[in-house]
């Protein structure tokens, strides 16, 4: 058993938690209580007071994307996806252009929670990665390998788009090939045992 240190409200945690349901790594959720609070312990001593963290037999392991190739090397499946694994360009600008969508909508959230500007550039460089995106869809899923079980891009990317509209940050219909993929997405078990919902304080 291992501790995904989250909250069920976050996309970044979410990517680690479908991670761990799709490959069958038994784990616990433990809820950081207050993102705004300044004490790294309650987010696993990670300095960067961020989440998600895993901890396990080695320690804590800080970030996503880390704590996606952990689970991908505990489970022991094949047919993984991780990020750097494929070599083409449109897949290593989809992975870069989804993880930085999902910084700059933190960015925006705590704006708003903290009454202070996102700088001006936040916004557009969030809805131009989304029809950067959207324009590539079908060419960026054609460059996976089409025996993969799972691939951190469409997780990341499935978690970036449903948290948009979640979170009442940005409706995502104008995007209409990543509203299709987001519906059809979600409809894998791990998206369902993973719904955005708000922990108790
Ligand atoms: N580089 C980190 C970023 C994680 C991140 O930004 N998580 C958000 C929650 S979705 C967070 O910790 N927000 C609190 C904050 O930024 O103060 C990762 O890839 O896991």
């Amino acid at each position: 058993m291992v501790t995904l240190v989250g909250r069920s409200s976050s996309h970044f945690t979410r990517v680690a938690r479908m991670f761990a349901v799709e490959l069958g790594v038994e784990h616990e959720l433990r809820v950081v209580p207050d993102l705004m609070t300044l004490d790294p312990a309650p987010y696993a001593d990670n300095p960067a007071l961020k989440i998600p963290t895993l901890i396990d037999e080695e320690g804590a392991l800080f970030g996503a994307e880390n704590v996606c190739r952990a689970l991908a090397r505990r489970s022991g499946r094949s047919g993984v996806v991780l990020r750097g694994d494929v070599g083409a360009r449109i897949v290593a600008n989809a992975e870069e252009l989804v993880l930085h969508a999902m910084s700059a909508e933190v960015l925006l959230i705590l704006a708003k929670a903290t009454s202070t500007p996102a700088g001006p550039k936040v916004g557009a460089s969030l809805e131009n990665c989304l029809t950067w995106l959207d324009a590539r869809h079908e060419e960026m899923l054609a460059a996976l390998p089409p025996e993969r079980s799972l691939s951190f891009v469409e997780v990341a990317l499935f978690c970036l788009v449903t948290h948009l509209p979640w979170r009442n940050v940005l409706a995502i219909d104008r995007w209409v090939r990543l509203t299709t993929f987001a519906r059809t997405f979600g409809e894998r078990a791990s998206a369902k045992a993973t719904e955005y919902r708000f922990d108790a304080r």
